[in-house]
């Protein structure tokens, strides 16, 4: 059994990851951390702690205070926020992953960090994208991903801290909205479909990145927490993904379920070049290899799924 305790629970992946570990591993075992206390579910449903990652001092503390023995730090600035805020980016992407890296050391817990498609470059190659390739991004956020890839095998080899990562591309949820990212008109999309029948998007056509659905990406996170070590070749980070498409596609699929929904362009050149500096798709076949990464949402059941979804939420 895992006593798990989570940074940034609140936002987009921990406000579903918290209740899913808490399904699975017992409420009592899954401490949710953020930096404010929301009406939310994971908040309000079991062990919450204010813990700003940016203080050592009190994420050590409640660590020790729950006895932890796994933690999954979640806390991070997005690729176009950061791209906006570079120092502030640094500071929070990296001291904070710094801080939940000693945390782990200090209470000898399994450690687990999202790593990002943004870790990638414009150099690098953009199809199939390998699991070992080059990696110059050319964003802060990225810069923050590949360092922080290698922090966390750096704190595997030199002290022994089980630390697992997946690159991962634009998570879709209808649950909590992501803030900042350069995938989010892949979200944004679904609630102007199902709002007003149209979507603007800051992203053109032709332009594709990976993506995946969060319930694939949430036991993606379980599955490799509970693989076996002695399988893992490599730890930070796996290329995971679902499907990879452009504006064009999306709309296409959501146009299958709502007839008539029409999308455009406004083109925002900032997170266009971000898009652009990344790969088209990633090839995950390492994460398949070693520990059985698999996904259950294409591009239309995704679709089916969030229209149904967001139809009940915004009635
Ligand atoms: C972003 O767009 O910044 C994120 C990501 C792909 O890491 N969704």
């Amino acid at each position: 059994m895992k006593r798990i305790m989570i940074t940034g629970a609140l936002g987009q992946i921990g406000s579903e990851l918290t209740l899913k570990l808490r399904e699975i591993y017992g409420t009592d075992n899954v401490i949710a951390t953020d930096i404010k206390k929301n009406d939310s579910e994971a908040a309000q449903g079991g062990p919450f702690e204010i813990v700003d990652v940016t203080d050592l001092k009190t994420m050590v503390e409640t660590a020790k205070k729950y006895k932890v023995d796994t933690i999954m730090h979640l806390a991070a600035l997005l690729s176009a926020t950061a791209e906006a805020k570079p120092v502030f980016a640094w500071n929070l992407n990296m001291g904070g992953l710094m801080n939940a890296l000693e945390t782990a050391r200090e209470v000898n817990a399994q450690f687990f960090t999202p790593s990002s498609i943004g870790a990638f470059g414009p150099s690098t190659p953009k199809d199939n994208t390998p699991q070992d390739t080059i990696m110059r991004p050319t964003t802060m956020y990225g810069v923050n991903k590949v360092a922080g890839e290698l922090l966390a095998d750096y704190y595997f080899h030199k002290f022994g801290v089980d630390t697992r990562g997946l690159r991962f591309p634009g998570l879709i949820s209808y649950v909590a909205p992501p803030g900042g990212g350069t995938t989010d008109y892949a979200v944004e999309i679904y609630y102007e479909a199902v709002k007003n029948g149209r979507y603007t998007s800051y992203i053109d056509k032709g332009t594709y990145m990976d993506m995946m659905y969060m319930p694939d990406a949430l036991k993606a996170i379980i599955d490799l927490m509970e693989a076996d070590p002695a399988k893992l070749v490599h730890r930070n980070s796996f290329n995971v993904s679902a499907m990879s498409f452009d504006p064009e596609e999306i709309a296409a699929s959501i146009a299958k379920y709502i007839p008539g929904f029409k999308i455009s362009y406004n083109v925002d050149p900032v997170r266009q070049q971000i898009a652009e500096s990344w790969p088209n798709s990633i090839d995950s076949t390492a994460a398949k290899e070693e520990w059985g990464f698999s996904y259950d949402y294409d591009l239309d059941k995704m679709t089916k799924d969030m229209i149904e979804k967001l139809r009940q939420k915004l009635e």
